[in-house]
């Protein structure tokens, strides 16, 4: 189903048009409004009125995390607090959080963005949805909640965690959608699989995975454990939330961005270069209707890249490729530049390992080093007749998983085979990297 045809199989020409039009307004508006981009787009010589194309985006300054932070909590909103409806945050690993605001109208949008996605996934209104991301200040609960609810889904708001009562209420109540990050989704199929419970008699239909890097190796492995399909859901507090872009059921891989009101870019991370379709790069949002928080040509830190063909479900937005990862938390090891995603990739190819993992970069020297914990399955350890790190099978293991890894990425870490269930299960967004020193 398309919940808006107008605007989701929009000529191009159309939509590129109306995109123009949309940037112009949210210039005027961001540049009348906050003080931050009345400064920055004035010094760049940015006259809203005067732009003709949508090529002369590349003129406009980029805005970055830091300056989200460097306002904290309210100064880079367009309206008053007292016009501010709603306000999220997102976490951060260090210091102060990233405080984002919603109008009305902007919950409105929200709820419309995430509609559309919905529908693309395949959920039918009528049908019940389990939302297991957390609610709160995470824009992962409230932003799935409301736009479910929008398109008519009957919403079980469980929020994140407690995975028992995850798995009593997919049981009683029997939604045919399942939202959650990919890594809760595997811990609570694994949890009732060691309950004797097989995952599939829930009898869900699809999942909406998302807020976290995952990989189509992973997607094959929560498919098969469930009997469902798994959608890729996209989204950043900073732009809206989940509802930035996400997969239709006919076409994926890919993400349809939501490019009437956020407008995709990939650049060159290291010159902020504009790259064309199908190169790679780090995506650049802008939002074109936004109220409250008009983030202009943001720089999201997420690699990807961009497709413009046509897709089988008959919706002209462009599709994103899946996330490969954060520039962020690109590792590079003796030269070779390193996303956890790829090393999930090669790791879910070794039967024996339970698709659990953890990577240890160790920066107290000179180079960096890179330590790769993997867990043997239960069945394999049962097979051993027990875990013990000396034991042969599991030293062979070891030399397996780096000869995978040597194929795959022509990396050499460390391995470090752990015993089964130790290595951190997620209920939320699954921490892959450890530093240290932190
Ligand atoms: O994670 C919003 C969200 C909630 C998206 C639920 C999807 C589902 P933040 O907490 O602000 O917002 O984190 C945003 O998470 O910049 C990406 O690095 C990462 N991320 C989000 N979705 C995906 C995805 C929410 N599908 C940051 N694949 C983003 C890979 C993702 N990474």
């Amino acid at each position: 189903m398309i919940w808006n045809r107008d605007a989701e199989t929009m000529p191009r020409s159309a939509l590129e048009r109306l995109q123009l039009e949309r940037l112009k307004k949210s210039l005027a508006w961001a540049m009348a409004r906050v003080g931050f981009y009345r400064d920055s787009l004035t010094a760049a010589g940015i006259k809203p009125d005067a732009i003709r194309s949508l090529d002369q985006l590349r003129e406009i300054p980029f805005t970055r995390k830091d300056h989200l932070r460097e306002h904290y909590p309210y100064g880079l909103f367009a309206v008053p607090l007292g016009e501010v409806a709603r306000l999220h945050a997102s976490s951060g690993t260090k210091g102060k959080p990233t405080v984002v605001g919603y109008t009305k109208q902007d919950l409105r949008l929200w709820r419309e963005v995430m509609a559309r996605s919905l529908a693309a996934a395949g959920a039918v209104p009528g049908e019940l949805i389990q939302i297991a991301y957390g609610y709160g200040l995470f824009t992962g609960g409230l932003g799935f909640h409301d736009g479910a609810e929008h398109m008519g889904l009957t919403v079980v708001p469980v929020s994140s965690g407690n995975t028992l009562r995850q798995i009593l209420l997919l049981q009683d109540f029997r939604p045919q959608g399942l939202a959650c990050t990919p890594s809760f989704a595997l811990h609570i199929g694994e949890s009732m699989r060691e309950q004797g419970i097989d995952p599939r008699a829930a009898g869900l239909r699809y999942g909406l995975f998302g807020a976290e890097p995952w990989t189509e190796a992973m997607r094959v492995q929560l498919e098969a454990l469930w009997g469902i399909r798994a959608l890729d859901f996209y989204g950043l507090s900073e732009i809206i939330g989940p509802g930035v872009a996400a997969e239709c059921a006919e076409g994926r891989p890919g993400l349809h961005v939501n490019e009437d009101h956020f407008l995709p870019e990939i650049v060159d991370p290291a010159t902020g270069e504009p790259l064309p379709p199908g190169r790679e790069g780090e995506l650049v949002l802008t939002c074109l209707t936004k109220e409250a928080l008009p983030i202009i040509r943001y720089r999201t830190g997420d690699v990807t890249s961009l497709e413009l063909g046509p897709c089988r479900c008959g919706r002209t937005l462009v599709r994103m490729a899946r996330i490969r990862g954060r520039t962020d938390d690109m590792v590079v090891i003796k030269g070779v530049n390193v996303y956890p995603s790829q090393l999930e990739a090669a790791l879910l190819t070794l039967d024996d390992l339970a698709p659990h993992y953890q990577l240890v970069v160790d920066r107290t020297q000179a180079f960096p080093t890179l330590e790769v914990h993997v867990e043997p399955t239960e069945r394999v350890v049962h097979e051993w007749g027990g875990f013990d790190s000396g034991r042969p099978e599991v030293l062979a293991l070891g030399a397996r998983v780096a000869d995978r890894i040597r194929g795959h990425l022509g990396l050499n870490p460390e391995i470090a085979i752990v015993p089964p269930k130790t290595i951190p299960r997620s209920e939320g967004k699954a921490v892959r990297v450890v530093t240290r020193p932190e």
